[in-house]
């Protein structure tokens, strides 16, 4: 008020400043009001689109997420010179897990091997859970041989790291169907049936194994 010019008659309500002042109070909290409401939507598709693409059990990609971004980076990485792989993995005898020990220490048993899925593959290939305790991954430009060595160490690390329960340690393992892009490039449907009949073949042979397509 101290900078408004001086009003002869003195008289502050009077004043078109006051006017002038008000309106544009009244404008700056509707445009906040705006921004506000704008943030908050924003925020709630962010979380819709979240909830839509991530298992919430495991915290990575569900099986739509998966396939999408696999589609995008297979495509993106395709002609390299070193092939990309497809894993396929499923943990073995899984419903005698929860039958056994309950529902809630199965759901643990996908944690505990999400985590050791996520640290025997590089940060940057993909990782989704397709359904129930069935997993694949993407890794792009790895090659037959190196493809293999991840996957056995996956295998291995799931077999060496007994889960504790109040009866004991359980010892869980996983079976894996590994497929390599061809060089006649199939798709990415392509590559997980070729994976999905490894896997077969892994379980057929006894299971807690790696089988290449
Ligand atoms: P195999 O070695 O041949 O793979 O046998 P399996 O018992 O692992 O396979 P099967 O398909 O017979 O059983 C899968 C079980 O996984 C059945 C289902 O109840 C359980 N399952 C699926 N989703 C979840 C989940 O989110 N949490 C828990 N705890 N169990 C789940
Ligand atoms: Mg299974
Ligand atoms: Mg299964």
């Amino acid at each position: 008020m101290a900078l408004l010019p001086w009003s002869p008659n003195n008289n502050v309500f009077g004043s078109v400043w006051l006017t002038v002042l008000s309106f544009e109070a009244l404008l700056f909290t509707i445009s906040i009001a705006f921004i506000l409401l704008a943030m908050a939507k924003e925020r709630t598709e962010l979380r819709h689109r979240t909830a839509a693409m991530v298992d919430p059990l495991t915290g990575i990609s569900n099986r739509r997420a998966f396939l999408q971004d696999a589609a995008l980076m297979a495509k993106r990485h395709s002609g390299h010179p070193r092939p990309t792989a497809v894993l396929l993995i499923d943990l073995d005898h899984f419903k005698s897990i929860n039958d056994r020990f309950g529902h809630a220490l199965g759901d643990r048993v996908l944690e505990i091997f999400t985590d050791a899925a996520r640290q025997s593959i590089r940060s940057s290939d993909l990782i989704g859970r397709l359904g129930g305790e069935e997993f694949a991954a993407l890794l792009p430009e790895v090659g037959l041989e190196n493809a293999r060595v991840a996957a056995e160490r996956l295998r291995q690390s799931v077999a060496e790291t007994p889960i504790e329960t109040a009866a004991g340690p359980l010892s869980v393992t996983v079976s894996l169907g590994l497929a390599l892009v061809a060089p006649d490039c199939p798709d990415l449907p392509t590559l997980l049936r070729l994976a999905d009949e490894a896997l077969y073949k892994a379980k057929n042979a006894g299971r807690n194994r790696v089988c290449w397509a």
